[in-house]
């Protein structure tokens, strides 16, 4: 189990043109969600990167695996795969948010290539991937719903009410990513709601949970392998991440979930993005 030292190189590569293009996407704008878009980078790096069953020149492909960002302001980050996966043009990505737009900042299904939910009402991306992956149950695929919600998101009633109705409804085939970045719109999680060791409650609801290094591709590819493998529970991995992760301006800021971003901030962050892509690029002659 676990992926080889180029995988490792080729996902750490994609991770940091996801974050760069994140950057640019939110940088044109001005100001968004930042924090929580860049705290999932890694995870969408290694779906996108091959864990998924995606066809991006058919969307909609009935054989596809599927994802809820049900922390819907993350949406820059995920228009970011989507369109280094050649969903759609990436000029696109300069249009967020803005009037007209296919790509808004919470995300949408009706309005963009590749986006399988609507989200950003927290907790309903919780009801809605359920409702997914019982339908693939139900309708034969061999396929897979991946759920990706905030840590704050768990504040949410109906987040443990489909923590209730996963397993007993056996939707192995539910793999839930909770961005354990320890901040939430206002303030640090433990100081709204206390959600203390977030895998020993889902695994007493009767999940196979791991708690991991949620920024590192490695280790999140080795989650998911776990996870596809474990046939008798659905699957709940706790990704501990930093808010921010891997722009160290944005990771600075103390209150970080949506932020100005234009000036200083915004063009000092591509220039050090733009040194890691370099850093990554020669890694791989070597
Ligand atoms: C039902 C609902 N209540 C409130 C909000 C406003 N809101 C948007 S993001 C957010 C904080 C989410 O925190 P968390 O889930 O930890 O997200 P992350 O830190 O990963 O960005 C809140 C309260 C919302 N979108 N939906």
């Amino acid at each position: 189990m676990g992926i080889t030292k180029d995988e490792v190189k080729r996902l750490k590569k994609f991770a940091a043109q996801i974050r760069m293009e994140t950057v640019k996407c939110v940088g044109t704008r001005g100001f968004g969600h930042l924090g929580g878009a860049l705290s999932v980078v890694e995870t969408l790096a290694v779906l996108y990167g091959g864990v998924m069953k995606i066809n991006p020149q058919d969307p909609n492909w009935k054989g596809r695996d599927k994802l809820v960002m049900s922390k819907g302001h993350a949406g820059p980050a995920l228009y970011s795969v989507l369109a280094l996966k050649g969903y759609f043009p990436m000029d696109w990505l300069k249009t967020l948010n803005q009037p007209g737009t296919r790509l808004p900042s919470h995300c949408d299904r009706k309005l963009t290539p590749g986006v399988d939910m609507t989200t950003g009402s927290l907790g309903q991306g919780v009801s809605t991937a359920i409702g997914l992956a019982l339908a693939q149950k139900m309708d034969g695929f061999d396929t897979r719903t991946y759920l990706v919600t905030g840590d704050g998101e768990l504040d949410e009633g109906q987040t443990w009410e489909g923590a209730l109705f996963a397993p007993q409804h056996n939707l192995t085939n539910l793999i839930w990513l909770v961005d354990y970045n320890r901040k939430q719109l206002d303030g640090h999680t433990i100081e709204v709601i206390d959600m203390g060791d977030i895998a020993a409650k889902f695994t007493s609801f009767g999940w196979y949970a791991q708690s991991i290094a949620g920024n590192e591709v490695e280790a999140i590819a080795l989650a998911i392998e776990k996870a596809q493998a474990e046939t008798a529970k659905p699957s709940c991995i706790v990704l501990n991440t930093i808010k921010g992760a891997g722009v160290p301006l944005v990771e600075a800021i103390e209150l970080n979930h949506h932020i100005v971003f234009e000036g200083e901030i915004f063009e000092k962050s591509v220039a050090y993005l733009e040194t890691v892509l370099a850093e990554l690029e020669q890694g791989e002659g070597s």
